[in-house]
């Protein structure tokens, strides 16, 4: 293959188009409605829109494959959507298709050129087809072929060498069947979109609080005195989110924002549903504002945790819930211990905040009695994100922040089902609980030794270690790290297979033999079964399981639904004789509910109480009992040494992010409203005085290089614009540079990819 050497083209560099104008202080407000409106319009028609946009998080209706902020209880208002929700739909709702045409027209060679926002463009997959090893172009091939071809590929392989990736937006039900084909075949590689987005996050909370998962409802955020937003964005990636806070405001509630970026959604927000909201200035949000650096956080919850213990030495009793603490939890004694002294000139250093704004913060926790801490990416993708997660869960903990209203832990996370496919077993690193209840209920022998997580899968690409890699949607190949290694590793795969809605770069750039399995989406109508008309569920950011239900007319008639694809591939794989009845399964998904109902804990009488309207809740022990199900059977204080990110003289500090126009790696436009930064993506974000200091100009081209570990990784023709970024801090999208995060790079204990903690420095354009 030619093109492996090339940058993966995302969006079109062409530098003359890029305007930058100030960044937007609110966020929302009518002008977001306008946008999400239009560009629904322009994908799907007005009756598409409609149809699908009145559904839309409603009871009953479809889960918004946007993003896993949960649906308020109780009444709904009748929009209850924000843009980017509008957007990912829109996205889906498209009425062009891509098929057999398509792939004649365009050789591998010729898409291999293509930005993504283009592929992305170009509509709905409509038809499954294949490349052979030889072949210049894709063409079509019949599902049974295509199911035939699988088979023999798995069947002529060992189990390890088969790898099988999901993202986030499967559904629970598909999830676990899934799971259970991986297991059937006897591997427990199941990589996901998780491992590089809230690993870090249960890596730290399992062993703290016993439970990888949030531990507060909407209710307890609205109920909540004090919340810290901290290393998130939600005006672009959680935009229903600002609602919850802005009632939080509104009963007296008070906001702390930490991040680096000055991000429009934390200082304003206008309520497109009130008139304040549309005539008005909206509701201010942070009531503090912490510009840290980029990897400061932990550094920040030390002095938060020595301030407050400092407090509770001159008042005792003042501070520490001490009845909390000696009953339900272990390790004060050494955290008090640790945290007793603290070097403020190393904390101001790492946070490049002031001792002064600290105690701000400081005096606001002390005065309150339920805190959350809410958190994003902007924690989890360093070396000591996990360190830093830990560290939180003690300053919640020292105040009894658990298991009493408007308090709590409260990972805000990705993908509109990320949490419920753990749930459901995906998971490289598997209990013996799980493994055991899926023997029991289908005679199967599941491995115990554990699989591949997504870097791991990178390296055995590399290693030419994969003969089978099988995408349960996603696009691999840009979502994870040192793209150009990955790249060149995922092209000697012998045969990828990609379940995908939308033609995307990991078609391009696919295994020796390469399938594309279109599916149906959130939004489209599953009714061609023996059991008639179906529906999935997924599990929210706080723990809520509902029913979702697409009731538009699938774009092609070739489309089949996630459940059925799983079953004949697992059928074609696994043969007639094996124990698991597929074919059942994927006829009505009631039996895979029944079977959910007697192996994941929690999901008991699954198919009665999925049908209740609202859903229900899952077992969560520090909510719902303040008890903490650690291998000790207390919540955990830990210590752990400072730690903060330093680059070598003469680099900067960057991190990735999204913008305002893009799902992931599916662009919705090439703007970042919010940001101010319009027709263009391949942009670096860099202080004023960083810019002088470095010897470049505003808007310069420039070449990045990353060191890591005595090794470099590029990227060429970036443009730099200033930007009220923390010192010493830059930023750039989410994927154009993923290649400069070294394989290597990645936060202890979680493996997550270090995509907020590359080391870099820029050199003059150069072109060639
Ligand atoms: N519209 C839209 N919605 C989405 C997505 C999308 O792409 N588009 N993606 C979905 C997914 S999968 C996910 S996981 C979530 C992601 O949601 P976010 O975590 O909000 O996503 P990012 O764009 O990565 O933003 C990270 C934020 O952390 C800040 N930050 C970076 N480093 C640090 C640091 O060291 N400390 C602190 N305190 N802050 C830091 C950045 O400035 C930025 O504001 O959003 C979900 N929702
Ligand atoms: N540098 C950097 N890299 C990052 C991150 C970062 O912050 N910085 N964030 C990481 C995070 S948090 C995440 S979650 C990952 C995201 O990684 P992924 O989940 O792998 O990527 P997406 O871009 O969400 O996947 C988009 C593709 O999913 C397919 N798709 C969409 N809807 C459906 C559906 O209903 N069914 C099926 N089968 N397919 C569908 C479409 O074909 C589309 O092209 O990226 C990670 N990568
Ligand atoms: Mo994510």
């Amino acid at each position: 293959m030619k093109f492996t050497r090339q940058p993966a083209p995302v969006a079109d560099i062409d530098e003359d188009l890029l305007e930058v104008h100030e960044p937007k202080k609110a966020a929302a407000g009518v002008k977001a409605v306008m946008v999400a409106l239009e560009r629904a319009v322009a994908q799907a028609g007005v009756q598409r829109t409609t149809q699908s946009l009145l559904r839309l998080n409603q009871k009953g209706g479809f889960d918004c494959p946007g993003c896993a902020w949960p649906e308020p209880e109780g009444k709904r208002k009748a929009a209850e959507f924000c843009e980017n929700g509008a957007k990912a739909v829109a996205e889906e709702n498209t009425l062009r298709t891509v098929g057999a045409e398509f792939w004649a027209q365009h050789s591998i060679e010729e898409l291999s050129t293509k930005t993504e926002y283009w592929l992305g463009n170009q509509g709905r997959l409509s038809e499954p087809v294949v490349i052979r090893p030889g072949d210049t172009h894709y063409s079509p091939i019949s599902w049974t072929d295509a199911f035939d071809l699988i088979g023999e590929h798995v069947r002529a392989s060992t189990p390890d060498r088969c790898v099988f990736y999901t993202s986030g937006r499967t559904a629970n039900e598909t999830a676990f069947m899934y799971q259970l084909f991986a297991r059937s075949i006897g591997t427990n590689n199941l990589p996901d979109c998780s491992n590089m987005c809230h690993e870090s996050s249960g890596s730290a909370l399992n062993p703290t609080i016993g439970i990888g998962k949030g531990t507060v409802s909407l209710d307890d955020i609205h109920d909540a005195e004090l919340i810290f937003v901290v290393g998130q964005n939600p005006g672009t990636n959680h935009p229903r989110m600002l609602s919850a806070l802005k009632e939080c405001k509104d009963k007296g509630g008070k906001v702390v924002a930490a991040n680096p970026l000055p991000e429009a959604g934390l200082f304003n927000f206008r309520d497109p549903q009130t008139v304040s909201g549309v005539v008005g200035n909206g509701t201010p949000l942070a009531d503090e504002f912490l510009q840290i650096k980029v990897g400061g956080d932990l550094a920040l919850f030390q002095a938060l945790g020595h301030l407050l213990l400092e407090e509770e030495k001159r008042n005792p009793g003042s501070v520490v819930d001490r009845e909390f603490v000696d009953a339900r939890t272990d390790g004060f004694q050494a955290y008090s211990e640790a945290r007793a002294t603290l070097d403020w000139d190393e904390t101001e250093r790492a946070t490049g905040l002031d001792r002064a704004q600290i105690e701000t913060v400081a005096g606001m926790l002390l005065r309150s009695k339920a805190t959350i801490f809410c958190w994003a990416l902007g924690i989890t993708q360093q070396p000591h994100s996990v360190d830093t997660i830990r560290e939180m869960v003690n300053v919640l903990l020292m105040q009894g922040n658990f298991g009493k209203p408007g308090a709590g832990a409260c990972p805000v996370r990705g993908h509109s089902n990320v949490q419920g496919d753990r749930t459901m077993g995906i998971w490289e690193k598997p209990s013996e609980g799980l493994l055991g209840a899926l023997d029991a209920e289908f005679g199967i022998e599941s491995p115990r030794h554990h699989g591949y997580d997504a870097v791991e899968t990178l390296e055995a690409f590399e290693r030419d270690e994969v003969d089978v890699f099988v995408s349960m949607g996603g696009n691999f190949s840009l979502a994870a790290s040192d793209t150009e290694v990955l790249e060149a590793g995922m092209q000697r795969v012998g045969l990828t297979v990609h379940i995908s809605t939308k033609p995307n770069r990991s078609h391009v750039v696919h295994g020796r033999t390469s399938l594309i399995l279109p599916t149906l989406g959130r939004t489209d109508r599953d009714d061609k079964h023996a059991g008639g008309k179906q529906f999935l569920s997924v599990e929210d950011s706080m723990s809520v399981v509902h029913s979702t239900q697409g009731r538009l007319k699938p774009v092609s008639d070739h489309l089949l639904s996630e459940p059925v694809i799983v079953a004949r591939m697992a059928e074609a794989a696994l043969g007639e004789e094996h124990p698991v009845d597929w074919r059942a399964m994927a006829e009505d998904y009631d039996v895979i509910r029944d079977h959910i109902s007697r192996v994941i804990p929690g999901f008991e009488d699954f198919n009665a109480r999925v049908r209740n309207k609202s859903g229900f809740v899952l077992p969560n022990p520090p909510r719902d009992t303040r008890s903490f199900a650690t291998d000790i059977g207390r919540g955990r204080f830990t210590v752990s040494p400072l730690e903060y990110l330093e680059a070598p003289a003469g680099h900067l500090v960057l991190q990735t992010l999204r913008s305002h126009d893009q799902y992931n790696t599916t662009f919705y436009g090439l703007d970042d409203r919010y940001r101010g930064i319009s027709d263009g993506r391949r942009v670096i974000l860099i202080h004023p005085e960083d810019l002088q200091e470095h010897g470049f100009q505003d808007r310069e081209l420039v070449d990045v290089v990353s060191v890591f570990a005595g090794t470099e990784r590029r990227a060429d023709k970036f443009r730099l614009v200033a930007y009220p970024t923390a010192k010493g801090c830059a930023a750039a999208y989410f994927p154009e540079a993923n290649a400069l995060v070294h394989k290597e790079n990645v936060a202890r204990e979680s493996n997550t990819p270090g995509f907020k903690a590359m080391f870099v420095r820029f050199e003059a354009h150069r072109e060639g």
